[in-house]
């Protein structure tokens, strides 16, 4: 079980300290002497205060990313980064439609999944208008279409280490491969799917075919184009240089880029 999943009362007490564990809530339950002391009173209200600072916290990180209506759609969604993977291997996948593209799901589940593109066709779909907001100072307005990474990782069953999600990309840049992360609220966020088709097409080789993560709540290099794999984690420490993602590790781009 979580902390955010505690009983305030004994959020409440593990936040001010008093308590170290469950079985102690006689203490504050019952004991008035104890939380009339103006020293307890005062760890109690900051522990009630953390309380809601914790609660707010997650119910924002939940929050919708604004949908649009088709009447917004960008003329053109401008491509950024890697246009077209270098390499045999990629073109070879053109070649054949990605009919032989696999994503991998490894790490920390009960079941690791290879699944082609057929697989994620036949899962439950998610379609929304969402802005894309890039770093470098534009927007685009595009409709994605793509199962929710929530149904992947279900399928997949996740361990109760899981803390992380890194995805894996097709493309290099200099000698490194393009990844990117996020934590478990970002990967189960309704808004956050691989998609598949923008705008009722295919996706476009630019916009990184077969497959890319939206994942509405974050900035514009978040979104992982060419997605090989999927790999649960419980720390990025191990992962490329250890920041979560691509540019992370190179220039000061956040880790957590939530808009
Ligand atoms: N694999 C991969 N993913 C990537 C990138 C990239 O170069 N390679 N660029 C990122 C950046 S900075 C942005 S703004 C978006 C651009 O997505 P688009 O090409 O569909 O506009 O993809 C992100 N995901
Ligand atoms: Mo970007």
């Amino acid at each position: 079980m979580s902390e955010l999943m505690l009983p305030r009362r004994q959020l409440i007490a593990r936040a001010s300290g008093l308590v170290a564990a469950a079985g102690t809530m006689p203490l504050l339950a019952g004991c008035d002497a104890i939380n009339d002391a103006p020293v307890v009173r005062k760890i109690l209200s900051m522990g009630e205060e953390m309380n809601r600072a914790s609660q707010r916290a997650l119910i924002d990180r939940g929050a919708l990313a604004r949908e649009f209506s088709r009447a917004d759609l960008s003329p053109v969604f401008r491509s950024n980064g890697t246009k077209l993977p270098p390499g045999a291997a990629y073109a070879a996948h053109v070649a054949t439609g990605f009919a032989d593209w696999r994503v991998k799901v490894t790490g920390l589940v009960a079941r690791p999944l290879s699944l082609s593109m057929a697989d994620i066709r036949a899962m439950p779909q998610r379609t929304q208008i969402t802005r894309h907001d890039c770093v470098e100072g534009w927007s685009a307005i595009g409709q994605w279409t793509g199962p929710q990474l929530g149904s992947i990782l279900a399928a997949a069953g996740v361990r109760d280490s899981a803390r992380y999600v890194i995805f894996r990309c097709a493309d290099r840049i200099g000698d490194d491969l393009y990844y990117e992360s996020c934590d478990m609220v970002d990967a189960l966020h309704p808004q956050t799917i691989m998609a598949w088709a923008l705008n009722d097409a295919l996706l476009p080789i630019a916009n990184g075919a077969p497959l890319r993560l939206r994942i509405e709540r974050q900035l514009g290099y978040k979104h992982a184009k060419y997605v090989q794999g999927i790999e649960v984690v419980a720390s990025l420490d191990r992962i490329g240089a250890g920041k979560g993602g691509y540019w992370e590790d190179r220039i000061d781009y956040e880790w957590y880029a939530g808009i």
